[in-house]
């Protein structure tokens, strides 16, 4: 069996927040982003969902960069070619510098055909096994802390896995020592963004004291050097995420010591095909991982679901449930969370399907390219 694709649409889509998040660089309540979809010569369609955001704080990509990137130079790589696995796609976009949410979109959309040209469910195709995911959530900014009570509160009672707190310098060890003394015993941890430098050492220092799952990225995107002398003097965990955007960038860091956990963003790292490298290589190293979240709709997230049925991911995701997220979902069924865990669909594929009511209501334009 091989994949010869005929179409590609790229819609672009704009979706409301049902509530605005913060992180140490600023406020969003729209989404505006791409779901790739990709129908192959029998009329199986596999999905996608690119998910860098309007404007590139996160990292250099952008909604425009993925569109101008897919449509001029990836796509144009796809054309008449046949694919017998979709662990070539990420070899055909080798000429392609970078840009690895662009490629990762349309790459997951080829591993989707794959899965339901085969007939089996996504996870299986990845080599996953677990039936059941646990799952977490991840909190942003509040305007008071009475407010982050509140919303942790209402998560915990929900038996989400564990709580993730976006903090900042001036909202951070006073505010998460607070947390903790209403939450002895709930599993928290806490995301900076990048919000820190070595300079603010002796500060993260007394992290340690409230005993976190972990700190995430708290040092600049690109730097794994300064993170592994803070690791040194922390005995909390320090996790990577901005810093990660391939298996070399992971086995860097391992040797180097800059983190004891790893996000895997499949979007990140361009791809469910290097997400698994990363997971094969931590697994060996002996280094947990976890599946991050990017505000994703219900293609997204069904991705982030099939790939955390991989063994070594073992600390819960940011996967929460699509009502979190949204008024109403592009899937169905919606993606649901019960006492913190995501029941994993066994039909073929992504094993959601597209809601084309909301898919029209949500779209603003598409593209369609012949392949
Ligand atoms: O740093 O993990 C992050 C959201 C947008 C961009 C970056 C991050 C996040 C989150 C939320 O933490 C994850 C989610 O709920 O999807
Ligand atoms: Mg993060």
């Amino acid at each position: 069996m091989t994949i010869s694709l005929k179409q590609i649409k790229l819609h672009r889509l704009k979706m409301m927040l049902n509530d605005p998040f913060t992180t140490s660089f600023g406020t969003f309540q729209e989404k505006e982003f791409f779901i790739i979809e990709m129908i192959d010569e029998d009329g199986i369609r596999g999905y996608g969902e690119s998910v860098a955001f309007s404007s590139p704080w996160y990292s250099e990509e952008t909604v425009e960069t993925n569109f101008h990137m897919m449509k001029d130079f990836l796509i144009p790589l796809l054309k008449k070619k046949v694919i017998a696995h979709p662990n070539e796609v990420e070899q055909i976009f080798s000429p392609i510098k970078r840009n690895n949410m662009a490629k990762s979109a349309l790459e997951g959309a080829v591993w989707d055909v794959y899965a339901k040209q085969k007939q089996i469910p996504l996870a299986e195709a990845l080599g996953g096994t677990k039936r059941q995911i646990e799952v977490g959530i991840s909190l942003g900014i509040e305007p008071t802390v009475k407010d982050l009570l509140k919303k942790v509160e209402t998560y915990v009672q929900e038996g989400y896995k564990r709580i993730k707190i976006k903090i900042k310098p001036g909202y951070d060890v006073d505010m998460l020592r607070e947390v903790r003394r209403h939450f002895p015993d709930t599993p928290i941890m806490a995301d900076a963004n990048s919000a820190y430098s070595l300079a603010d050492l002796e500060h993260l220092r007394k992290l340690d004291e409230l005993n976190l799952m972990m700190i995430e990225q708290p040092l600049a995107h690109d730097d794994i050097v300064d993170h592994a002398t803070l690791q040194a003097a922390l005995r909390t965990p320090v996790c990577l995420d901005e810093s990660i955007h391939s298996l070399e960038d992971a086995r860097k860091a391992i040797e180097l010591g800059s983190c004891k956990i790893i996000n895997i963003k499949i979007g990140r790292v361009g791809g469910l095909t290097e997400s698994k490298k990363i997971h094969d290589l931590a697994k060996e190293k002996g280094i947990d991982v976890w599946c991050g979240g990017m505000l994703e709709a219900g293609i997204g997230r069904a991705h982030n679901i099939a790939l955390t049925t991989l063994s070594q991911f073992v600390l819960p995701g940011d996967t929460a449930g699509s009502s979190r997220y949204w008024k109403k979902d592009i899937i169905k069924p919606e993606v649901e969370v019960e006492n913190g865990i995501i029941h994993v669909p066994n039909k073929p594929g992504i094993g959601y399907e597209m809601d084309e009511e909301a898919l029209k209501e949500f779209t603003v334009a598409t593209e369609t390219i012949h392949v």
